[in-house]
C-alpha cells in the first residue's frame, strides 16, 4: 500500500516536472525557426504552429500604422487626429467699426425713418399736415411720444430760420437733431474690466426669445477678439438645450462654459461660473439667464437671487437687458419690469436688422435712463456691434 502511494507520488512529481519543462520550453520559444536561406519577403508569413505564442512579446513601444513606410517608398504621413473635446477655434472679426460695416442691415429703418423724414422736410410747403406726417413717421418708428414732440419742435424752429432748404442743409439739420435725441455723450462701454479685481462680471437678462443666449455668445466673441479670456455661465437651467446652445457658442471661440443639472438652481450655476472664472484667472464671466415672464414675482425672485448670490464673490459690473427691437411697445413694458428687479446698466437691442422701428433706441433709453450699448444686426456670429450714435444716425439718413 505504501509502495503504491510512493509510486503514485513519484509519478506525479516526474510528470509535473516534464510538464513544467514543456511549458517552459514553450515560453522560451519566442520566434519561429529562421527560414532556410534568402527569405522571400513577399511570401506570406509562416503559419503559426500549435504551441506558438499567440503574439510575440514586444520590447519596443507599439508603433502606429502611420509611422510605417508605405510600400511605394513614400515618406511617412503624420495624420493628426483632432482631440474630440477641442473643435477648431474661430478667430472673430475685429469689433471696431462693425456698425459701419453692418449699416446696410438698418435699411428698413433707413427707408421708413431717415429717408421718410428727409422727403417730408424737403416739401415745398411745410404746412401743418406735413408736420403731422413727420410726427407720425417718428411715432411709427417707435421713437416715442415725448421724444417725437421734442424733435418736431426743434425742427420747426430751425427750419423757420433756415430760409432756403437745400437737401444738404436739411440732412445736416436732421442729423444733428437725431444725434441729440439718441445722445452723444452717454458712456456706452460694456464694463468688463473692473480696475481692482478679476474677473469682470456681466449678467445678461431679458424675456425668452429676445436673443439673450445669442447675444452672450456674440459678446464672448467680441471679448475674445479683444484679447480677453471668457468664462460662460449657463444660468438658464430650465432647458438643457439652452446650456448646449451657450456651450456651442463658447466652444467656437475657446471659452469655457459652466453649467448645472437641468432644472437646477440658476443662482448656484452663476456662483460656480464666477468661482471657476476666478480660479482660471479669466478676465470676464458672462452669465446667461432665463427670462420667463409669466409670473413677475417668480422672475423677481429668481433674477434677484442670481444677482445676490453672484455678489457674494464681487459686485456685478454690468447687467445687460436684451430687448427685441421688433416688439415695439411691448419691449418697453418688459424693460420696466426688469428694471424693477435688477439695476440695468446697459441695453442690447437685437433684431434691428429686421425692423423699420429703429426709433426704439431713443424710446428705450428714455424709458430706463440707461444707454443702448450693443445692437444685434443679424443671426451671424459677428452681427453684434457696439452702438455708436453717429454711425447709427448716418445709417438712418443714408449717405
Ligand atoms: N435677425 C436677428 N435674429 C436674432 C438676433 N439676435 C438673436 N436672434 C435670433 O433670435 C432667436 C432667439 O435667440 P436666443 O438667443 O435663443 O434668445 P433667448 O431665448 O433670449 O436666449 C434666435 O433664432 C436668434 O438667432 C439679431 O440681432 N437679429
Ligand atoms: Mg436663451
Amino acid at each position: 500500500m505504501e509502495i503504491v502511494i510512493l509510486a503514485v507520488v513519484i509519478a506525479v512529481v516526474v510528470l509535473g516536472a516534464l510538464g513544467g519543462l514543456i511549458v517552459g520550453s514553450r515560453r522560451k520559444k519566442q520566434l519561429p525557426p529562421p527560414p532556410p536561406a534568402a527569405p522571400d519577403i513577399t511570401a506570406p508569413p509562416a503559419e503559426p504552429h500549435v504551441g506558438d505564442e499567440a503574439e510575440t512579446p514586444r520590447e519596443e513601444p507599439r508603433r502606429t500604422i502611420e509611422e510605417v513606410d508605405l510600400p511605394d517608398g513614400s515618406a511617412p504621413v503624420a495624420v493628426e487626429e483632432p482631440p474630440a473635446e477641442a473643435p477648431e477655434i474661430e478667430i472673430p472679426e475685429p469689433t471696431a467699426g462693425r456698425l459701419v460695416r453692418l449699416r446696410a442691415r438698418l435699411s428698413r429703418s433707413q427707408n421708413a425713418l431717415g429717408q421718410g423724414l428727409l422727403t417730408l422736410l424737403s416739401r415745398e410747403h411745410l404746412d401743418e399736415d406735413t408736420w403731422e406726417e413727420i410726427e407720425d413717421t417718428l411715432l411709427t418708428a417707435d421713437v416715442g411720444v415725448q421724444p417725437t414732440q421734442e424733435l418736431v419742435e426743434r425742427l420747426r424752429e430751425r427750419v423757420k430760420v433756415l430760409g432756403t432748404r437745400t437737401p444738404e442743409e436739411l440732412r445736416t439739420l436732421l442729423r444733428e437733431e437725431l444725434l441729440t435725441l439718441v445722445g452723444r455723450d452717454m458712456d456706452r462701454a460694456v464694463k468688463t474690466e473692473p480696475e481692482d479685481r478679476k474677473p469682470g462680471i456681466v449678467m445678461v437678462v431679458g424675456v425668452n426669445g429676445t436673443g439673450k443666449t445669442t447675444t452672450t455668445g456674440k459678446l464672448a466673441r467680441v471679448l475674445v477678439a479683444d484679447g480677453q479670456s471668457v468664462v460662460l455661465g449657463a444660468a438658464d437651467t430650465f432647458r438643457a438645450a439652452a446650456a448646449d446652445q451657450l456651450q456651442t457658442w463658447g466652444e467656437r471661440v475657446g471659452a469655457h462654459t459652466v453649467r448645472g443639472p437641468e432644472g437646477g438652481d440658476p443662482a448656484s450655476v452663476a456662483f460656480d461660473a464666477v468661482k471657476e472664472g476666478k480660479e482660471m484667472g479669466a478676465n470676464v464671466v458672462l452669465i446667461d439667464t432665463a427670462g420667463r415672464l409669466h409670473t413677475k414675482t417668480g422672475l423677481m425672485d429668481e433674477l434677484g437671487k442670481v444677482k445676490r448670490v453672484v455678489e457674494k464673490h464681487a459686485p456685478v459690473d454690468e447687467v445687460l437687458l436684451v430687448l427685441d427691437a421688433t416688439t415695439g411697445q411691448n419691449g418697453l413694458v418688459q424693460a420696466r419690469v426688469f428694471a424693477e428687479v435688477v439695476d440695468i446698466t446697459g441695453i442690447v437691442l437685437t433684431k434691428l436688422d429686421g425692423t423699420a422701428k429703429g426709433g426704439i433706441v431713443v424710446a428705450v433709453q428714455r424709458e430706463l435712463g440707461v444707454p443702448v450699448k450693443l445692437v444685434g444686426l443679424g443671426e451671424g456670429a459677428d452681427d453684434l456691434a457696439p452702438f455708436e450714435p453717429e454711425a447709427f444716425v448716418d445709417a438712418l439718413i443714408g449717405e
